[in-house]
């Protein structure tokens, strides 16, 4: 035994090949034991630190990695990242429809679009209003989260003609836009540099036609540089605000960025 521990901490030039080769091993195997042990420790630390708030079951620690990351995906969106479109004859006749929260209740033959201004003043605009500014259009690989995806054809307003045609320049100096349903059963939260992204849509054309119901008649958040969750249909209300806007799928766990 004394021996096996001299060997341990003998130089390599003294010792037997034999001698060599159970002083790697062991050492390799502690040290191994010891990264081990390190790991389980780590473990057990991070499994008792304190659940963050919403509850939603994911501690402190593992939470504020999540953030980083979506701090850094943020700072990575920017105007010249431009999702790659594709001719329209590649688009599907039939897109795909997924997701109806907040589209059960019947529409509001007056729907108008709700805008809520800083100074407390909303702006309702009507579908026609919308139609009237110029269209955009374009073909993309549309995305869910859900692991489908497809080509579809869509045209609308860009949301930045929008804001710049309404005067919203005190509106986008903030950091989020927060669209809901009218029924508010469906809601999401987007940064202010993809709302103002040149492929963002208030969409209102789906292959050349009106939106169908279920795409989201009368409009449509389009949204290509982020998964299909945050790209609402039947939109009711669009507000602006420094803070994190509510965010359905969000409060369930998914990144709130969630960026392509
Ligand atoms: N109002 C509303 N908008 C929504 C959803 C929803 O459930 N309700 N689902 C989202 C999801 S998860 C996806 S993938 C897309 C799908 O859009 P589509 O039905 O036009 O394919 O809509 C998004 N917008
Ligand atoms: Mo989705």
């Amino acid at each position: 035994m004394k021996q096996f521990f001299r060997t341990l901490f003998t130089a390599k030039q003294k010792l037997t090949v034999n001698q060599i080769i159970v002083k790697r091993t062991t050492w390799s195997f502690m040290v191994f034991g010891v990264m081990i042990i390190l790991a389980m420790v780590g473990w057990n630390v991070l499994k008792n630190q304190p659940l963050d708030e919403g509850n939603r079951g994911i501690q402190k620690p593992i939470r504020s990695v999540l953030q980083t990351n979506e701090q850094i995906f943020d700072g990575l969106i920017s105007d010249n990242h431009l999702a790659k479109t594709y001719p329209k004859e590649r688009a599907v006749d039939k897109a795909r429809i997924n997701g109806r929260l907040g589209l059960r209740s019947d529409l509001d033959s007056s729907w108008q679009l709700q805008v809520i201004k800083l100074n407390g003043d909303t702006l309702h605009i009507s579908l026609d209003e919308i139609n009237a500014l110029p269209k955009t259009e374009y073909a993309f690989d549309f995305k869910c989260i859900e692991g489908w995806s497809e080509i579809s054809h869509w045209g609308g307003l860009q949301f930045s003609t929008f804001v710049e045609h309404y005067g919203l320049t005190e509106e986008i100096k903030k950091q989020y836009a927060g669209l809901s349903t009218p029924d508010h059963k469906y809601y999401v939260g987007i940064d202010m540099a993809s709302m103002l992204h040149p492929q963002t849509l208030l969409c209102y054309e789906n292959n050349g036609k009106a939106l169908t119901p279920a795409h989201g008649y009368p409009l449509r958040l389009l949204i290509p540089v982020k998964y299909g969750v945050k790209s609402l249909k039947r939109i009711g209300t669009i507000y602006f605000s420094d803070e994190r806007p509510p965010d359905y799928w969000a409060e369930r766990g998914y990144d709130y960025f969630i960026g392509l």
